[in-house]
């Protein structure tokens, strides 16, 4: 049977290095003022967009756009002092993907005193459900995604113990597919943002002997495109967020080189822009900070000493991993 694959040209001008100056000008500037447009438009993002841009910076060792009290001020300004969740923006509902993206900010800048630690544990402890599974929220929606946010939170808190690992392992293995892959949840479809979960929890939990492992690499690298980037699923486009989704679990797995890091490489310099700065998900298309960090990353990942060392398993910089003493499950 014919696969039908969709693809990008790559110009001739590719840029052979990173843009540092034009990326750390375009995190800074964007959407600063509370009057602009993309400002206005983020709030239900906003905690997560400020892990997006803080680690970007950090790991090509520039300063913050703030100073570090204004940032601590804001993530504590968004924890809800009943449920201890943390929200997305002030006067907003908390939810775990914020809670995590607050308390990486936080570890990142070894500041996890500015919250109620102990509120975040009862709030990540409520949404676990009897099989295992966590809710993103209290609105109920189940999602592998939610079982990653849960143990990388507990873990950068060092309190794993406040949860039932056994059953959140479960739950995991649980959504573990035919090809290797996982997905959001028991027989749904394979998909390289879940599998990046499924393995970063496996890797937190130390479960790695849950994956089939070459059946999942061999997935994984059959995500690289002629023209070097990486899909997120079969018969989709290369987007160069999926060069972390996929390479990072790559990294876990041992299997790096099962891809072509050069080709990859030269497609992810493709998506700077030259003019604003900043990576889009695709060359010429608009940039934005959650694909510039994961352009970042990715180059980290594939060796680019120019950037700090990125952890495969937290997405945050190996030396805040190794000032934590964790050690999560990476295999040879
Ligand atoms: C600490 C890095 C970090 C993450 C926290 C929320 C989370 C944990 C991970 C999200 C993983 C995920 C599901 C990523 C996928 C994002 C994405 C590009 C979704 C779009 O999916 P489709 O199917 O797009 O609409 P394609 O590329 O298939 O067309
Ligand atoms: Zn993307």
């Amino acid at each position: 049977m014919a696969t039908l694959i969709k693809d990008v040209t790559l110009q001739e001008n590719i840029p052979t290095n990173i843009l540092f100056e034009k990326h750390i000008d375009f995190i800074k500037e964007y959407g600063q003022k509370e009057s602009s447009f993309e400002y206005g438009m983020t709030d239900y993002l906003r905690v997560s967009g400020m892990y997006w841009g803080l680690t970007a910076l950090e790991l090509m060792n520039a300063s913050p756009p703030h100073s570090i009290e204004e940032i601590l001020e804001y993530i504590k300004k968004c924890q809800d002092a009943e449920t201890g969740g943390i929200s997305a923006c002030v006067n907003h509902d908390p939810h775990i993907l914020h809670t995590l993206s607050a308390v990486q900010i936080l570890c990142i800048y070894d500041s996890l005193k500015a919250i109620d630690v102990e509120g975040v544990v009862k709030y990540i402890k409520k949404l676990q459900l009897p099989d295992g599974s966590f809710m993103g929220d209290k609105w109920g929606e189940i999602d592998t995604r939610f079982s990653f946010c849960a143990v990388a939170t507990l873990s950068l808190l060092n309190r794993m113990d406040a949860i039932d690992v056994n059953k959140a392992v479960d739950f995991v293995a649980s959504c573990k597919n035919f090809d290797g892959g996982f997905g959001s949840r028991p027989l749904s479809e394979s998909h390289a943002g879940l599998i990046y979960c499924c393995v970063g929890f496996l890797s937190v939990t130390n479960r790695l002997d849950i994956v089939d492992r070459d059946t999942l690499a061999w997935w994984l690298c059959e995500r690289q495109l002629p023209s070097g980037g990486l899909n997120g699923r079969p018969e989709k486009l290369p987007d160069v967020c999926y060069s972390w989704w996929v390479l990072s679990s790559l990294t876990i797995l041992g299997r790096l080189h099962w891809i072509d890091g050069n080709a990859l490489k030269k497609f992810v310099l493709a998506c700077q822009d030259t003019e604003t700065g900043g990576f889009a998900d695709r060359p010429g298309d608009i940039p934005d900070p959650f694909h510039t960090l994961f352009g970042i990353t990715a180059l980290s990942l594939l060796g680019h000493d120019t950037v700090q060392k990125v952890n495969p398993t937290y997405c945050m910089p190996q030396q805040v991993i190794d000032r934590l003493q964790l050690k999560p499950q990476v295999l040879g």
